[in-house]
């Protein structure tokens, strides 16, 4: 057979169903072998979107999300997907074409030495220089895209590599990986320091949702009577209706929920990464003592100095340290989560326009089953969404907290569709994220995956103001006009909506849901609330008792 097909075949032995990609010259032979495939080739329109998809469909599953490009600008367009891929620890494997091996050596028509460029956003780069080993190189790729800790790897396929003929060979058996128990002198340490801790606190990352450890995270709290925060990238990994869920954790301000960490003696941080969310945040004045449980040793932060480190099976761990240790009395953070529920309402009746920031993710969330999937894009309604969207269910509210690139919610909307396609989907976006990926609209249209795209519009960069505003106390060239999206959204074929007064909100966003098209809602934002918060959280004073 040829190569190209050997490679097809290895990739269907690895279980892929979908490819996301834009074919190129240099990419002939696997697109034609992929002819003769039950994996289906989801054809897009831009390679970013492609890698956006993949990047999505590898967090929500766990199995890497595979796309393709050409060579050269093909390749350098997937770039941004594949490191936030990389970055918030989705597993992915991307394949370009290359240019034949006869003229890598030289200068020639759109050829990039693509290994060293893909190098430092992934956690394998390799390129295939003999077809015979194709198996070992697609096996090893996805091997390392989908093993602790998550990421992208890139293989560069050569033309005349893919369109050798090659014998006798056959895709490996694919292995997991075991991630082993921990160690008992581990358990039994941070046991120790929990039991004796007056006010302990969990903070559990993305690594507790990946390890399949959110009910050992759920019986842990229980059992020990310890309150749980999570990260953006964890949402839900703790249901926010449990009495001992303090919500999430994220901004780069102090927070309501970050009073608890104020009061905290001990922070238990399970499956976490300060990728995401920087230690300094929750422990500026180093003085917590950290218990680290996660497969993997923690990384090297003055502000992350760990009292122990139980390292191994994150499921495993929780119940072997719920068994040990000693339980707490009462729930001490009780009066603090009570405040944040109560936060969350308040503005659920508010009826003034443009809708407040509090009131879209309050509607989105009573109009939404808890298994129904939201992906937020990146910008001031990102984080409004972190604070404030209440998830029950893991993965089922995805936020890009690693890399955070702008663009991942609409391809990603279309991927987590594809992925489970019986649960709605969301896509909530700013107006600036979405127009940076709003062509894969045709895509979604063309491979028939409904979802309702959520566009919060402010005609501006507002995450950008916000920001400045906080230092500088004047914007500066964040503003910008749209399109009339409800016109867009037409020229698409698919259905626009456009919100004129507040109690509209929740019955377009009701009609959407059940359009079974892609649906494009234009909600003017009132973005006057972002420097509210800021001020009201300057202002905050802890609700607990010191
Ligand atoms: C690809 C990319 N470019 C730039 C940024 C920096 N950035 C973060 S948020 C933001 C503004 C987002 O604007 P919009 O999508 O309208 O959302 P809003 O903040 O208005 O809710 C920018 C420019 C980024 N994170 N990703
Ligand atoms: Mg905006």
């Amino acid at each position: 057979m040829k190569a190209a097909e050997l490679f097809v075949r290895c990739l269907e032995n690895e279980g892929v169903q979908y490819i996301f990609g834009v074919p190129g010259e240099e990419n002939i032979d696997i697109m034609d072998a992929l002819l003769d495939s039950k994996m289906q080739f989801i054809t897009t329109r831009h390679e970013q979107g492609a890698a956006f998809m993949a990047d999505v469909y590898g967090r929500l599953t766990g199995r890497a999300g595979v796309c393709l490009s050409t060579l050269g600008p093909g390749a350098t367009n997937l770039i941004t997907g594949v490191a936030d891929a990389n970055m918030d620890r989705a597993p992915m494997v991307a394949i370009a074409g290359q240019g034949a091996t006869t003229r890598l050596h030289k200068e020639s028509h759109q050829i990039l030495d693509l290994v060293t460029l893909f190098a430092p956003i992934t956690k394998y780069a390799t390129q295939i220089r003999e077809a015979e080993v194709i198996p070992e190189i697609v096996r090893k790729a996805f091997k390392v895209a989908q093993t602790e800790k998550p990421g992208s790897c890139f293989i560069d396929f050569p033309e005349n590599i893919a369109a050798m003929q090659i014998a006798g060979k056959v895709p490996l058996g694919v292995q997991a990986p075991y991630t082993p128990a921990p160690a008992d002198v581990k358990v039994a340490q941070a046991a120790h320091i929990i039991s004796e801790a007056r006010c302990p606190i969990v903070l559990a990352g993305n690594g507790v949702i990946r390890a399949g450890a959110t009910q050992a995270l759920v019986s842990f709290a229980e059992v020990l009577h310890i309150p749980v925060a999570t990260t953006f990238m964890a949402k839900g990994a703790m249901p926010f209706s449990h009495e001992l869920s303090l919500g999430t954790i994220g901004l780069k301000a102090r927070d309501l929920v970050s009073c608890g960490f104020e009061q905290a003696d001990v922070v238990i941080c399970v499956g976490y990464d300060m990728v995401e969310y920087h230690p300094v945040q929750w422990n500026p004045g180093q003085d917590k003592a950290i218990v680290h449980i996660d497969s993997l040793p923690a990384e090297v932060d003055e502000h992350y100095i760990v009292e122990t480190g139980v390292l191994g099976n994150i499921g495993e761990t929780l119940r072997a340290v719920a068994w040990k240790a000693r339980p707490h009395d009462r729930h001490p953070l009780r009066k603090l989560r009570e405040v944040i529920v109560r936060e969350i309402a308040e503005l659920s009746e508010d009826q003034s326009f443009p809708v407040k920031p509090q009131k879209i993710v309050w509607d989105l969330r009573q109009m939404l089953a808890p298994d129904d999937i939201v992906i937020s894009d990146v910008g001031a309604h990102k984080m409004w969404m972190g604070r404030m969207y209440q998830a029950e269910r893991p993965n089922t509210c995805i936020i890009s907290n690693g890399f955070a690139s702008m663009g991942i919610a609409v391809p990603g909307a279309l991927a987590a569709k594809l992925a489970f396609p019986a649960r709605r989907v969301v896509a909530v976006t700013g107006d600036a994220g979405f127009l940076m990926n709003s062509q894969e609209i045709e895509t979604a249209m063309r491979a028939r995956t409904p979802f309702v795209i959520l566009i919060w519009n402010d005609s501006e960069y507002g995450l950008i103001t916000w920001h400045q505003l906080r230092h500088f106390g004047r914007p500066s060239h964040i503003s910008f006009q749209n399109p009339d999206f409800v016109k867009y959204a037409e020229s698409f074929g698919a259905k626009g909506y456009r919100v004129e007064k507040t109690s509209d909100l929740a019955s377009i966003l009701k009609q959407a849901l059940t359009d079974n098209t892609v649906s494009i809602i234009d909600c003017p934002v009132d973005y006057a609330e972002n420097m509210k918060l800021t001020q009201k959280l300057q202002d905050l004073t802890s609700p607990l008792p010191l």
